[in-house]
């Protein structure tokens, strides 16, 4: 089972300057009015599939009474971020005890299936969307003070009394985000699922951009760097919102810890925060963030304040190489992600980002006229290539292996790739190995998916990857998405890394970059 690691020693460095920057930056949230749009009905048919039975206008609710254990399932249309409000009232003879509401709010409707009490996942349960409500005095217009993700609101009333019912006179919600998805354009295509598959990223990415770039507005409802930098590889291509890219940059660049590491993830209340989580390949791939920043917007300041804490990370990372000049293997101990997916081998794909994070490191250099750093990582990553295909290539099978017990994964060809120890010939070769192979150490996240779809690209295979955008993104929308799911194994759906499938989030940042695929190598008039 994962879990996370806890850091033994953790002192955190905040470079006022920097988090000044990035509060002045701090976003107004757009805030929009919602209402339920229809009555939906959960019918189970036994498996774990339920479907949506029956719709009715909303409006019916203003004249029902509702007893105990009478319930209602509502349906806001499409997915949003938000807060709820409900105006209650009273039927029949004076209110004798208190209303006991309970509320369940759900991205898809078949989380609505699994019963909350049996969870027993390694995360809280505290990320479960339910409260339990005492209304002790009717009329009364509740105002719920959490933020929510959904689609769908379960309301229940666990009891009232003999002698009055319950009434809903009114249900609605304020949905905020950072962006307002009318201002991107849609993509203009004849292919319906790519259409669809645009539209439904970017809705996810704007569910996803609050204060900061969120990884998910149900869970985590944080900051964490590596979903920050697909975020806004594709916020670039559609809402073009710089300013809170920079601002979250900041954040990282303001919140170091240690010898100078960046933190995986950022909290922002009480206050800002770094959590004391340390991930290799996250931390390294700040300066492939700070790059694409740099390149959508030339800001040549952001640059040279962020800049040598990109390299650090570099510096930092090279630290760990052993004698044999790889990176120790240290999977299991949530230290490189990678991804998600029981018994994945980290150890090769980690040596692989630390080359492609120098790669990352010689461009800002370039853009810095750094020649001592373009020199110095010029050559270690010479050296670094040789030792991944000394310690790693394993010319029989023609693929990367990981670990001593010498595990072949999608994601280590993938990384590999992506560092480009081969050249793009070579580098084709292997993904097509690879996808004849069918490694069993599969891809589960979208994350993964996205580098995938990346190394199919440079290795000059685009048709290929619009194919397989199109079957896992795809996948998702053919199975009921409205905004794209933190966790997508098309050969486990009930697939997750938390114990059940309930925890999971399913408008998660991290999915949401087939928009910048789409509109940056297949239809770009769209830029
Ligand atoms: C989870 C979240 C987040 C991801 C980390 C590694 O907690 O899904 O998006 O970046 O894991």
């Amino acid at each position: 089972m994962a879990s996370f690691c806890v850091l033994d020693e953790f002192e955190v460095h905040k470079n006022d300057d920097f988090l000044r920057i990035a509060e002045e930056l701090k976003p107004e949230l757009h805030e929009r009015e919602i209402a339920p749009v229809s009555i939906v009905t959960l019918e189970q048919d036994g498996n774990q599939d339920p479907a949506l039975v029956s719709e009715e206008a909303p409006d019916l609710l203003k004249d029902r009474l509702f007893k105990k254990d009478d319930s209602v399932i509502l349906d806001f249309g499409t997915h949003y971020v938000g807060y709820l409000t409900l105006d209650l009232a009273s039927a029949g003879s004076h209110q004798d005890a208190p209303a006991y509401v309970y509320l369940r709010f759900a991205e898809r409707l078949d989380e609505l299936a699994v019963n909350t009490a049996e969870y027993n996942g390694w995360i809280s349960k505290g990320w479960l969307q339910e409260e339990y409500i005492h209304v002790d005095v009717l009329p009364a217009k509740l105002e719920l003070p959490r933020r929510y993700a959904f689609r769908y609101l379960e309301i229940r009333v666990l009891d009232v009394s003999l002698k009055f019912s319950l009434m809903i006179k009114n249900v609605s919600a304020r949905a905020v985000s950072a962006v307002k998805e009318e201002d991107v354009q849609l993509l203009e295509t004849e292919d319906e699922m790519l259409r669809k598959i645009d539209e439904v990223s970017i809705r996810t990415l704007k569910n996803c951009m609050q204060l900061v770039f969120e990884d998910g507005p149900k869970r985590d409802r944080r900051m964490w760097l590596g979903d920050l930098r697909l975020q806004a590889r594709a916020n670039y291509r559609t809402f073009r919102n710089v300013s809170l890219v920079k601002r979250c940059l900041y954040l990282f660049g303001g919140l170091t810890f240690n010898e100078g590491k960046i933190p995986a993830c950022i909290f922002l209340e009480p206050e800002i925060e770094p959590d004391d989580t340390y991930l290799f390949d996250y931390a390294l791939l700040y300066g492939s963030a700070l790059l694409d920043y740099y390149r959508a917007t030339g800001d040549q300041k952001t640059l040279e304040d962020l800049y040598p804490i990109a390299i650090r990370q570099i510096e930092i990372g090279l630290t760990y190489l052993n004698e044999d000049g790889i990176i120790p293997d240290r999977s299991g101990e949530f230290w490189c992600f990678v991804d998600w997916g029981e018994g994945l081998n980290t150890q090769a794909a980690s040596l692989a980002i630390l080359i492609y994070s120098m790669r990352y490191g010689i461009r800002l250099a370039e853009c810095m006229n750094d020649e001592e750093t373009i020199h110095w990582l010029q050559k270690k990553l010479e050296e670094l290539k040789r030792e991944a295909v000394e310690h790693f290539w394993d010319e029989k099978q023609r693929l990367f292996v990981s670990g001593k017990d010498r595990q072949v994964s999608w994601a280590t060809q993938v990384w590999m790739i992506l560092a480009k120890v081969f050249d793009q010939e070579q580098n084709r070769e292997l993904i097509l190995r690879t996808i004849e192979v069918n490694p069993e150490f599969t891809m589960v996240s979208p994350y993964m998916y996205h580098h995938y779809i990346d190394a199919l690209i440079r290795s000059g295979e685009k048709e290929r990857a619009l194919e397989e955008m199109k079957n896992y993104w795809g996948g998702m929308i053919r199975d009921g998405a409205d905004t794209f799911w933190e966790l997508y194994n098309p050969y486990n759906k009930y697939e997750s890394p938390y114990g059940s499938v309930a925890i999971n989030s399913f408008c998660h940042a991290w999915s949401c970059t087939p928009t910048y695929f789409l509109r940056k190598f297949y239809i770009p008039e769209n830029k």
